[in-house]
């Protein structure tokens, strides 16, 4: 039997969390063969919740999961922990501007960065959920100085999987002819799904689609708007869907991704494709033996381009935002 590989879960007894570790205590990260010890972490008024879902995990009796630890100390949750999924973070109440979001966020990354750097395992790696999750990873980042910048991602998942979905069925094709779709930039409305240097079936979707009106006035803001449409249509904000996109987003980076077939993820940005730098940027990645890169040589369009600054730009805002919070 191989070590159990430790992930830590925050807010695991949110929506989110509660869609995610069934999943991950079923084997659907690394694969059947693979034992978890999942390390949950919630605030103490949820704690009562977290015992709740706990006595759920006893209750499938998976057989994959060799340990479970409940806590509300971030030390304890991320005692050696291998992948720290951060899914909690403060709603954002009504009437609240993103400016609020973003500084109430700001100490609880903080908090989980610092957390992060002084008891994870020496192969952490992370993936922020919880949002606004560009800005919360970049402070996380900021606050663990001794973990490489390169192992904190936020999620931008559940974003391309939905531009994924749309594509395949505004063509009328299987969902896995659709490839090299890139989300880029920030985990918001201003995230550029890109469908240019996509294709479908083989073939150049935008070709395949052949209506760029419908590309320009219909796909890309219903991409951006997805989640404020699946809140007015369920009453809550996206939970299956975001947890499938976090398993997806670890078993990339895990398994690897091809230069055929790239994703995306928020990292550190590099100043690529005239991204700013100093910002945590979603771009178009392959990755191989749990190492990315971002995908070189895409020609750009001046469409392309100005998307690309408007979301940088939103990003650097965000930034200056949570000034306080970066060590
Ligand atoms: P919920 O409010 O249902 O759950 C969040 C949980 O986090 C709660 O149980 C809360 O007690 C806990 N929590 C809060 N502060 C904490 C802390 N300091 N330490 C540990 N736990 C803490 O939200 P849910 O629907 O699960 O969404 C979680 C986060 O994901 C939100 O920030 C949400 O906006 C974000 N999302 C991100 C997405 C993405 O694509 N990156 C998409 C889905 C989702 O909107």
């Amino acid at each position: 039997m191989r070590d159990p590989i430790r992930v830590a879960v925050t807010g695991a007894a949110g929506n989110i969390g509660y869609a995610l570790i069934f999943r991950i205590a079923n084997g659907d990260l690394f694969g059947p063969d693979q034992p978890v010890i999942l390390q949950l972490l919630e605030i103490p008024p949820a704690m009562g919740a977290l015992e709740g879902v706990a006595m759920e995990l006893d209750d499938c009796a998976f057989p994959l999961l060799t340990q479970t630890v409940l806590t509300d100390q971030p030390d304890v949750a991320f005692a050696g922990a291998n992948w720290s999924l951060l899914v909690g973070a403060r709603p954002r109440t009504a009437g609240m501007a993103r400016k609020d979001l973003l500084s109430a966020n700001g100490p609880i990354f903080v908090s989980q960065g610092r957390a992060i750097n002084d008891n994870a395992a020496a192969d952490a790696r992370i993936v922020v959920v919880g949002n606004p999750a560009n800005t919360n990873c970049l402070i996380a980042m900021h606050n663990a100085p001794d973990v490489p910048s390169e192992r904190f991602t936020a999620m931008t998942r559940l974003d391309l999987n939905r531009a994924k979905s749309m594509l395949a069925q505004k063509a009328g094709k299987p969902l896995q002819t659709v490839k090299n779709v890139t989300i880029w930039g920030n985990h918001s409305g201003t995230q550029y799904p890109d469908v240019f240097h996509a294709q479908i079936d083989g073939r150049p979707a935008a070709e395949v689609i052949g209506d760029d009106l419908w590309i320009s006035d219909t796909y890309i803001p219903t991409v951006q708007q997805r989640g404020a449409a699946v809140i007015a249509a369920r009453g809550a904000s996206s939970a299956a869907s975001a947890a499938n996109a976090c398993i997806n987003h670890v078993q990339s980076w895990y398994a690897g991704a091809s230069e055929d077939d790239w994703v995306s993820m928020g990292i550190p940005s590099t100043g690529a494709y005239g991204s700013p730098a100093g910002v945590i940027f979603s771009y178009p990645l392959a990755i191989e033996d749990g190492a990315y890169r971002i995908v070189e040589g895409l020609e750009l369009s001046d469409f392309d381009r100005a998307a690309i600054a408007a979301s940088g730009q939103e990003l650097l805002q965000e930034r200056e935002a949570v000034g306080d919070w970066l060590s």
